[in-house]
């Protein structure tokens, strides 16, 4: 079993790219399955095999604790290790040969807290791959790309597993904005020259190092997909297939 956690900026795309991400397995004949763990959504676009939702009721965690929904999102996404042994059960009768996971829309919560890495921990298959999605907008200017690299170097070095970095809603970038953006990818000394011309970051030491370390490290695993168009979904399936084959 594929373990695929989907994680990513509130509305970056996650529930969307899950959504489509298991259409695009199922019609290439491949067995999916669906763990939605946002507590707090009311509708997704999928049906999950497996919900958080059955398990904690975001409104009456609400009421009960007097809590407003970032309180309530806080308190629901500790309570989901407690229902993890149930979870770990179902996921194991299901097994499926991909199992794509939705996480819940503050990404600071569910990767910076104790309860990301403890469901890791538990959450099984023999390969576990992070999609961190970047969604495209902050991608447009070379400063926010940086700052979202750096973002999603944060979760890669919480959570120390295979990660795929994902530029999300690249159906809404126009073909020049995305030609610049795989250039800077192709020729990271490109993204620093802009850097430094354009945006004047470099100044500090910290910044010229934070950008040497990201021209070698941060850019290698990246791929465009589009939930809308299903735009680069052929691209993440042969990406996730080298590095479990890696792992
Ligand atoms: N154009 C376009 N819009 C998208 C795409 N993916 C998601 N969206 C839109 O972006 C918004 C947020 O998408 P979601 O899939 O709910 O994002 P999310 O990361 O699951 O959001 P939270 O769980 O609330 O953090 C919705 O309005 C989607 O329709 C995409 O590939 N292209
Ligand atoms: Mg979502």
């Amino acid at each position: 079993m594929y373990s695929i956690m989907i994680i990513g900026t509130a509305g970056s795309g996650k529930t969307a790219l899950t959504a489509a991400f298991s259409e695009w397995l199922k019609n290439n004949e491949r067995n999916v399955g669906i763990l939605n763990l946002d507590p707090g959504v009311k509708w997704l676009p999928y049906a999950p095999d497996i919900d958080i939702r059955e398990y904690i009721d975001f409104e009456a965690v609400m009421e009960k604790y007097n809590l407003g929904p970032n309180g309530a999102l806080v308190a629901c996404i500790d309570m989901i290790a407690n229902y993890f042994g149930e979870i770990r059960d179902e996921i194991t009768s299901l097994e499926p040969e991909f199992l794509l996971v939705d996480t819940p829309g503050q990404m600071e919560l569910f990767a910076f807290r104790s309860v990301g890495p403890y469901i890791i921990s538990r959450i099984g298959g023999e390969n576990i791959i992070v999609l961190c999605l970047l969604d495209s907008i902050f991608t447009k200017n070379p400063s926010s790309f940086v700052s979202a690299l750096l973002l999603s170097t944060s979760v890669q070095y919480r959570f120390l597993k295979p990660q795929i970095n994902v530029i999300s809603k690249s159906d809404l970038l126009t073909l020049e904005e995305k030609e610049k953006i795989e250039q800077w990818i192709e020729n990271p000394d490109e993204l620093k020259m802009t850097l430094i011309e354009k945006e004047q970051v470099l100044r500090g030491e910290l910044n010229k190092k934070l950008i040497d370390a990201i021209s070698t490290e941060l850019l290698a695993d990246l791929v465009f997909t589009s939930a809308t168009t299903w735009e680069g979904l052929d691209n993440l399936f042969a990406l996730i297939q080298r590095i479990s084959a890696e792992v």
